[in-house]
């Protein structure tokens, strides 16, 4: 498969001619080639971007809100085929891939909707005969940068608001996912989006992430990857004065007390530590259990865990897939050495697994854990998870609050006076009671505080709002001046 860039309405090649290859990572073979833009692309990408947004803005909100519906309808209708080919790129199993494309149809839909409600506010003027409300108006061009790990839901929370808020679009995808960004953007076109409403650029984020950072046309950066990266994204952008959308990583905790169902407890760390191999921002990474039930969840843990079978996502007898690449497989691999290096006991897994060519890591539970090891402050972004125990929830929640991170924690317990409590103490933007950390439904805001991101949220009505400018507007129907703050004795419109 030869993808292509799309700008201005039309599939093109790169000004450089040349490509790169796409992999299945649970085989390690190419099965495509994208385009390895740079910044002549980016530029082209925008100018259609700036030239389309005019007569974008000027389309009805609930009409460009009739195109989100018809863009839920096609993927609603083509979500088995892009499921088996999101398995094929990405490599996380069938029903979470299913789910993954299930998330952008949602997404669909929530903003088809709020294509008809766009609310804004109207308040009492202090005046009389006049009237006084705000309206959310649409930014201009904004650049989308998104990862691999959630290729069709993650371009699905920026690109539907921000073009149902009347924006124009350059997307630039992960390398690692180009077919799945194709096509995207492809049942964007057959929903009849105008031409230069969402272009998308392959490439390097490097060359091409930065040149549109950069762009003085891009008036908004939306950017979903690494804490690393997404600091440098605000700096290039902030000296810009841009408006920038951060969503970075994550250091997610479930936090289990001695009188949780350790049962359930145990169902909820599994698919939150080893669900898409733990390549989620939401991941569960830290487990912070309670010293008298210590035990038995640890061995439910390891018994489960250990049964896990990894292999090729599309197979019905796979429960952990591949990780998305090599850089990646070392980069985990390099987190058990670290943690045996500061003291922790590997209880399953530990190993890369080797299938002869896929890129596999077997789930790995570390025990012996304390918070202030790396294991439990940094970011794996792979099926790992590290066992602290606490002796009150006290305690625990000051170890869930101990890292950088702000996105997910969770809370397993029957009590609930501490689970208002943890829902009062918990430092992050997602908090989930009996249930793991993973799994955020669209219709609110997603996102995290302190290290994850920088005070905005996707999805929900809060995702509309990096897309929207706030307009003021005042009405003076008197027919003579009024000052608002001085003439304060005009009492009545009566006359
Ligand atoms: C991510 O990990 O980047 O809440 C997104 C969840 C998913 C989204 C995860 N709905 O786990």
């Amino acid at each position: 498969m030869e993808f292509k860039n799309y700008i201005d309405g039309r599939w093109v090649e790169s000004a450089t001619a040349r490509r790169f290859d796409t992999l299945n990572p649970a085989t390690g073979q190419p099965i495509g080639t994208a385009p390895d833009s740079d910044e002549r692309d980016i530029d082209a990408a925008v100018a259609a971007a700036a030239h389309a947004y005019r007569p974008w803005r000027l389309t009805p909100a609930p009409r460009r809100g009739e195109i989100l519906y018809e863009i839920g309808r096609i993927l609603r209708e083509r979500k088995e085929d892009l499921s088996r080919f999101l398995t094929t790129e990405m490599g996380k199993v069938l029903p979470e891939a299913r789910g993954d494309v299930q998330e952008a149809i949602d997404m669909a839909f929530y903003m088809a909707g709020e294509g008809r409600r766009l609310f804004g506010v109207t308040v009492p003027s202090e005046l009389p005969n006049k009237f006084a409300l705000a309206i959310r108006d649409s930014v201009g061009v904004v650049g989308v940068i998104t990862p691999w790990n959630f290729p069709v839901a993650i371009p699905s929370w920026k690109v539907f608001p921000a073009i149902m808020a009347g924006n124009t679009v350059v997307f630039k995808p992960s390398g690692d996912t180009p077919g799945l960004a194709t096509k995207f953007v492809e049942a964007l076109i057959d929903a009849g989006l105008p031409p230069g409403v969402v272009n998308l650029v392959h490439g390097p984020g490097a060359a091409v992430g930065e040149a549109l950072v950069s762009h003085p046309q891009v008036k908004v950066v939306s950017f979903t990857g690494s804490t690393h990266v997404g600091r440098q994204v605000a700096e290039r952008a902030g000296r810009l004065n841009k408006k920038v959308h951060l969503e970075m990583g994550g250091k997610n905790a479930i936090i289990v007390l001695d009188d949780a169902d350790l049962d359930l407890a145990t169902e909820g760390i599994l698919w939150s530590a080893f669900g898409t191999s733990g390549q989620r921002c939401t991941a569960a990474s830290r487990v912070i259990v309670q010293r008298d039930v210590k035990d038995a969840l640890t061995q439910r843990l390891v018994e489960r865990a250990s049964a896990l079978r990894l292999g090729d996502g599309l197979l019905d007898t796979t429960d952990v897939g591949p990780i998305i690449n090599q850089r990646q497989l070392t980069k985990i691999h390099s987190y058990t050495e670290i943690g045996r290096g500061e003291g922790a006991a590997v209880l399953t897994g530990g190993e890369v697994w080797a299938n002869g060519g896929g890129f596999f890591y077997q789930p790995t539970i570390f025990d012996q854990v304390t918070p202030t090891m790396r294991v439990f402050q940094e970011e794996i972004f792979g099926p790992c998870t590290s066992l602290v125990s606490v002796d009150s929830f006290e305690e625990a929640i000051a170890a869930n609050n101990s890292v950088q991170y702000g996105l997910s924690s969770s809370l397993y317990t029957r009590d609930v006076n501490k689970a208002f409590q943890a829902i009062r103490d918990f430092d992050t933007g997602l908090v989930y009671i009996n249930h793991g950390t993973i799994g955020a439904e669209i219709q609110l805001p997603f996102g995290g505080t302190k290290g994850t991101g920088n005070g905005h949220r996707e999805a929900g009505i809060a995702g509309i709002d990096v897309f929207t400018e706030w307009k003021s507007v005042y009405i003076d129907y008197s027919g003579r001046l009024q000052r608002a703050q001085i003439d304060t004795d005009k009492l009545t419109g009566a006359n």
